[in-house]
């Protein structure tokens, strides 16, 4: 027939729908409230974020697809020979495609949170790809990562572009750094994106779009909340607050209670006193040599440096 065969492999740990509700609950409880920003990404908050990604102001994308594009004959000569990719948080599997066809890898193996559209990125890759093997994981991968879908001959090279290590505190990223290590095993790599420092009107503006998509990324939580955990509570209610931290050196976001409001969630109230807040992400920035001792201490060696013309974006490869 003339239907495509798939040939992805698709393997499904069953991340989180329990956690949810539970890590929702005491995020709440907590002062300052927070809720981890993983939640973002059912398959609206997915959507959103891509439409982020186009927006004038979010930087990061474009600058780091340059990046990637300009360089992808580069790092491949850094792997030397065939490997495996890995992607934690692949989402649409937009920038892999810029290295697939110089890297030429034996396998691809996307992660993410997202179900569905893990399943369809991951289908159009090995579609416009015919000659890659393509294996999917649906999995939370700030949770330790054992990969027991990867296929275990071949040099691996982890891909996390996307400044995704931004939004984990220094701590935590040290130890997923760690994680990483190990994943990549005695001759693996790392090829990582990370937003670098720079003027504060940047990054406010790159987290403050003028057509309000990233608000409306943010206030998708709350929905979320409503539509899952059966929620009484109204978005309309909240708003978008995000500012560089120049003290932290991290973009945060909130969601701002406009007015004095109790919440029900479950068998839990929650009240909210007016303009109190919601820390739904922290976006950190690394200079290079900040970022190189981060990763340095989670045992990776840095081969690779490249930076844009504006010192915007880096892109990092390493070595266990
Ligand atoms: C996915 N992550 C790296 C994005 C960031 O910039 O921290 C998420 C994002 N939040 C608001 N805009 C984009």
């Amino acid at each position: 027939s003339g239907i495509p065969q798939t040939r992805i492999r698709f393997y499904d740990e069953h991340p989180l729908m329990a956690d949810f509700f539970g890590e929702v609950l005491s995020g709440l409880q907590q002062r300052p409230r927070c809720i981890s920003p993983k939640f973002f990404y059912d398959e609206r908050g997915s959507e959103l974020f891509d439409a982020i990604c186009r927006t004038e102001e979010y930087y990061p994308t474009r600058t780091e697809q340059q990046l990637l594009q300009t360089h992808a004959a580069e790092i491949a000569e850094l792997i030397g020979e065939q490997c495996l990719l890995i992607e934690p948080g692949s989402g649409n599997s937009d920038k892999v495609r810029l290295l697939l066809d110089q890297l030429q890898p034996a396998a691809y193996l996307p992660m993410d949170i997202s179900r569905d559209f893990l399943f369809q990125a991951a289908e159009q890759v090995a579609n416009d790809y015919p000659w890659l093997d393509v294996y999917a994981a649906c999995v939370d991968f700030t949770a330790p990562l054992n990969l027991p879908w990867c296929p275990d001959d071949g040099r691996r090279l982890i891909f996390f572009p996307g400044s995704s290590i931004g939004n984990f505190d220094p701590g935590q990223a040290e130890v997923f750094l760690r994680n990483l290590h190990n994943v990549a095993g005695d001759q693996g790599s790392l090829l990582i994106g990370v937003d670098m420092k720079k003027d504060p009107a940047i990054l406010n503006a790159a987290y403050n779009d003028s057509e309000g998509v990233t608000a409306a990324f943010n206030l998708n939580l709350l929905h979320r909340i409503q539509r899952e955990l059966n929620a009484e509570l109204d978005p309309a209610l909240f708003r978008h607050h995000a500012f560089y931290n120049e003290d932290q050196g991290r973009v945060e976001m909130h969601l701002i209670s406009q007015r004095a409001q109790t919440l029900k969630i479950g068998d839990q109230q929650f009240h909210f006193d007016k303009d109190e807040s919601i820390h739904t992400e922290s976006s950190y920035k690394y200079t290079v040599e900040e970022f190189t001792d981060l990763a340095g201490r989670a045992g990776f060696t840095s081969r690779q440096v490249w930076t844009d013309p504006d010192q915007l974006f880096s892109l990092h490869y390493f070595d266990v």
